[in-house]
């Protein structure tokens, strides 16, 4: 989130300064957040509703331009963290980024396998709350339909996967390692989903943000080790077959005490009408 960019900048700089032509303006301040620290490489064929949200304008053309993640949600509606399409991530406001892409099917970065979909509208979550991080939801409309087969569904309130103790996966192309080495495949890692009280006092509030159990899900492992990490935001956290959650927020990266912090993805299906 906001506060790590400085961090993640420095990893995307470095993988701008990789790329044949750097962009004409590079990002001033910022760039995507966070995957996945601790797991293992997976194929995207079998889990086709991750998607990496891009722009080689934005991010240069060495990673596909990819920044943050996302999740197909319908044939035409992906969704991803609202940190993701704000002016301190892109470095420019949003509605200057001429070429925001979708790229689904694409598991190595490098490669031009699977679709690049133009994202013809986007709609932050009106109650993000850039403060706490509540809310860290966008709902990016596709210029182009994805097959069918690529949509997960949204967990409702009160699904069993967002029970205390469910094993969850959380997938992502961001650092595997907490310093700036970003995936070029995607990666994956499970973790489970922690009792609310967990985060409640890992993240009371401060600079970082405020963890509020109506909008949040908290997960990651007590001693650490497994996380999203920068690069990974608004990627899918998913458990039982269902999107439970987004990448949004932490404290670092797999550090023990200090889990991941998840948009709350059946309390954004409510406010942006999808389905949850
Ligand atoms: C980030 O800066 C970020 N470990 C995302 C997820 C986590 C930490 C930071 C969780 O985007």
């Amino acid at each position: 989130m906001r506060r790590h960019i400085a961090r993640a900048w420095t990893g995307a700089v470095a993988l701008a300064a990789g790329a044949a032509v750097l962009p004409l303006a590079a990002p001033g301040s910022a760039v995507a957040d966070s995957v996945v620290i601790g797991g293992g490489p997976v194929q995207v064929s079998e889990h086709p509703w991750v998607v990496a949200i891009a722009s080689r304008d934005r991010f240069g053309g060495t990673r596909s331009g990819q920044f943050c993640g996302g999740a197909v949600v319908s044939r035409t509606t992906v969704l991803t963290a609202a940190h993701c399409v704000d002016s301190g991530v892109l470095g420019v406001p949003l509605s200057e980024v001429r070429d925001l892409k979708v790229i689904a099917g694409r598991n190595d970065l490098r490669t031009s396998e699977g679709d690049e979909i133009t994202v013809s509208n986007v709609r932050t979550n009106p109650e993000y709350n850039s403060s706490t991080n509540s809310g860290d939801a966008a709902l990016l409309t596709l210029a182009k339909p994805l097959p069918e087969s690529y949509v997960i569904p949204v967990a409702g309130r009160g699904d069993a996967a967002y029970r205390a103790g469910t094993i969850a996966a959380v997938y992502g192309w961001g650092d595997t390692t907490g310093g700036g080495q970003y995936a070029n495949s995607l990666h994956a890692a499970h973790v489970h989903v922690l009792a609310d009280t967990v985060c409640e006092e890992a993240y009371p509030g401060s600079a970082d943000g405020k963890y509020l159990a109506a909008t949040m899900v908290c997960a990651g492992e007590r001693q650490g080790g497994k996380d999203a990490c920068q690069g990974d935001s608004g990627g899918p956290l998913v458990a039982q077959g269902r999107l439970i959650g987004l990448v949004s927020w932490g404290s670092g990266c797999g550090r023990p005490g200090r889990p991941g912090v998840y948009t709350r993805a059946s309390d954004v299906a409510k406010i942006l009408r999808i389905r949850g």
